[in-house]
């Protein structure tokens, strides 16, 4: 309460209204280490509610965590460790960003994913040193969205019984009662989806919400958890409890009035009882005593398993890309084929060389060729496969890789047609926000799609992913360049990549040596065709059109330089240097083509130069008659060049 009034902003609702779901599981239920917020074994909670951030702080302080009374009282304000909504890498003990609301439903449920995926891989009968589970706080907002219905209906068909979700039921949302947006009847639905679920009736009574999580980790009934917790939104502020109201701050007026309800010292802020703190050491002391006892098991384990301790600890360090190249064969020389089948070919050898890589794809394998052929899929018998079939799930297929890559064991990727990343979007923006180093495989890259039609071709597709901030877009040119796109992305610890790769047939670009097209693309941009002469022009091309600047170079003559382009975001983040010798500033006659929408390309054509791209949607016919029709060809980059 007392943050929310500092601020003047911020959600007391949740903290309040939750407040005893957060006293059991942090008093008494979470099996974790304040000290150590990372250790592997802990159980992850998140807070999918992201708006009630303020519980999650206020907990963590309590319990313990790096994050002290003047963070806490520094709420929202800059700089602070308790930002607006939980955000990952920014407050010890946040384990994913939330706000959005749904999100953390699915980052869940690629936590507990992850988990079943840890204990077959890692876990022996004499060793079980992985068994934690994985629990979410999601209010009415979280469980109307899609991403938690398509999260929860996997989460159910895979049987994470390691998974744990409370349903903080209030009846109220944001702008209204409940009732006004939903009607239906959430035990029967979880229950019909495949979920065991219990309801407590009073949402603040510890003891019943204390045996409700107790009995949920102790299921072991295939199915996942939930906990609906009826409970009343801020409780305690008796103008607003109960009711919309009590959602935001509008609360925080009458907060005097309801501290002294609620016995707390009048005149004093941030109070906490030395009962509480009291509490809250000795609990931590019996934390520390688990994590003590667990460390021992860790080290047993280690020792008798150096193999699994090895792989384990692979997890750290990201692969190198040279390291990759070496393990990736090149391609025969007259190969004709998709990158996405270059894809298909380049991700066998890196999946041999990185056991904990796993994939994934929204019913689309057939057609993203992203399938591990050596291994197995993830399913209820088989926990160790590493081909997760996320069924027609775009978004919680994001959501979820998310969560997987929160949890930090898998290097995770996941596939579908490049045209639906609109409906993975939300949850890739949260992945480049919170540094993720997920990889996105889309295929279907272009109108070169052909006869799908508009509705498949992407058109503006690539130049919006390219627009989030943190997110690295790949379209490699050619098998070659796919494979330095595979690496590029593997290397990556930082954030998302996503690989843009064509359903249609490219040609090798054998006349560029093989490092160099491998290496180009870890650069972002690089010289494909070096000009013979004085340099007059510079065509610049990505994916399945720098063929097109290539063949347009060897009309145009000596002086022209061909640039391909696979990544932008990688190219900015190369030394000015490097920048001005790809693109030397003083040629300004230049031309860039691309099959998609024009405008991000002028930032390396600048003004005098000339876009070839796509700014209307595509139509339904063969890949190659389509781009003929739109004007995508050598022809047009040579008339352009001419003109300039
Ligand atoms: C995707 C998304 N849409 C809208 C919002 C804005 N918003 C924040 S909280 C909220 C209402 C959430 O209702 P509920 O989950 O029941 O939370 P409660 O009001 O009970 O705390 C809305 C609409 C959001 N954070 N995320
Ligand atoms: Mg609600």
């Amino acid at each position: 309460m007392d943050a929310v009034h500092k601020s003047s902003s911020g959600h007391l609702g949740l903290p309040l209204g939750a407040a005893e779901i957060g006293a059991v599981l942090y008093g008494h239920s979470l099996v974790h280490n304040p000290d150590e917020p990372r250790w592997i074994n802990r159980d992850r909670f998140i807070l999918s509610a992201g708006h009630g951030s303020m519980f999650l702080y206020t907990w963590l302080h309590l319990s313990g965590y790096d994050l002290s009374i003047e963070e806490v009282s520094n709420f929202r304000a800059l700089h602070s460790k308790t930002p607006g909504h939980p955000e990952f890498h920014e407050t010890p003990g946040v384990e994913a960003t939330t706000g959005p609301l749904g999100q953390g439903v699915g980052n869940a449920v690629g936590m507990a994913l992850a988990g079943k995926m840890a204990e077959a891989r890692f876990n022996t009968a004499e060793h079980p040193i992985l068994d934690y589970h994985v629990i979410a706080l999601a209010g009415d907002g979280c469980l109307q969205e899609g991403v938690a219905l398509e999260s929860i209906e996997f989460a159910a068909h895979q049987k994470l019984d390691n998974l744990i979700l409370i349903y903080d039921s209030n009846n109220v949302t944001l702008d209204a009662m409940a009732i006004k947006t939903q009607s239906l009847n959430a035990a029967a639905r979880f229950k019909a989806i495949g979920w065991d679920v219990q309801t407590v009736e009073q949402g603040n009574d510890m003891v019943s919400i204390l045996k409700a999580v107790t009995r949920a980790k102790k299921a072991k009934s295939g199915k996942p958890q939930l906990i609906i917790a009826k409970t009343e939104i801020a409780r305690g502020i008796p103008e607003v409890a109960g009711t919309n109201k009590g959602h935001g701050e509008g609360g925080a007026k009458f907060v005097d009035a309801a501290k002294k309800n609620l016995g707390i010292p009048e005149g004093t802020h941030f109070y906490v009882s030395d009962d509480v703190r009291a509490f809250f050491a000795e609990h931590k002391k019996r934390l520390i005593r688990g994590y003590k006892k667990w460390n021992k098991l860790f080290s047993a384990w280690s020792a008798a398993n150096p193999e699994k301790a090895a792989l384990l600890a692979s997890r750290i360090t990201p692969p190198s890309a040279a390291d990759l190249f070496s393990k990736i064969p090149g391609f025969p020389a007259d190969a004709k084929l998709a990158t996405r089948a270059a894809g298909r070919d380049v991700l066998q050898p890196i999946a041999a060389a990185l056991p904990l890589f796993i994939t994934g794809a929204a019913d689309l394998f057939g057609s993203t060729l992203n399938y591990i052929a050596t291994d197995k899929e993830f399913d209820e018998t088989n926990r160790a496969g590493r081909n997760i079939r996320y069924g027609i799930r775009e978004h919680a297929m994001a959501a979820i890789n998310n969560g997987i890559a929160y949890d930090g064991i898998f290097r995770t990727s996941c596939a579908t047609f490049l045209v639906f990343a609109d409906y993975s979007r939300p949850s890739m923006r949260l992945a480049a926000l919170s540094k993720l180093p997920v990889t996105y495989i889309y295929t279907h890259d272009s109108v070169g799609v052909g006869e799908d039609g508009p509705t498949h071709q992407p058109i503006e597709t690539v130049s919006a992913l390219r627009l989030i901030p943190n997110f690295d877009v790949i379209r490699p040119a050619d098998p070659e360049e796919t494979a330095g796109a595979f690496a590029a992305a593997l290397e990556r610890v930082d954030g998302p990549t996503l690989l843009a790769l064509s359903r249609q047939n490219v040609p090798l670009l054998n006349d560029i040596p093989v490092e160099t097209r491998r290496n180009g693309v870890l650069k972002g941009a690089y010289i494909a065709v070096k000009e013979t002469a004085e340099l007059t022009h510079i065509l610049l091309g990505s994916g399945s059109e720098l063929q097109h600047a290539i063949a347009a170079a060897k009309t145009l003559g000596a002086g022209v330089r061909v640039v391909s382009v696979p990544c932008f975001e990688r190219f900015n983040r190369q030394s000015q240097d490097y920048k001005n010798e790809i693109l030397p500033p003083a040629v300004r006659k230049r031309v860039a083509i691309e099959a998609g929408v024009t405008p991000l390309w002028r930032e390396y054509v600048g003004l005098d130069g000339k876009v070839i791209g796509i700014d209307r949607f595509g139509i339904s016919a063969p890949g190659n008659t389509v781009m003929k029709e739109l004007g995508i060809t050598a022809d047009s980059v040579v008339a352009a060049a001419k003109s300039l």
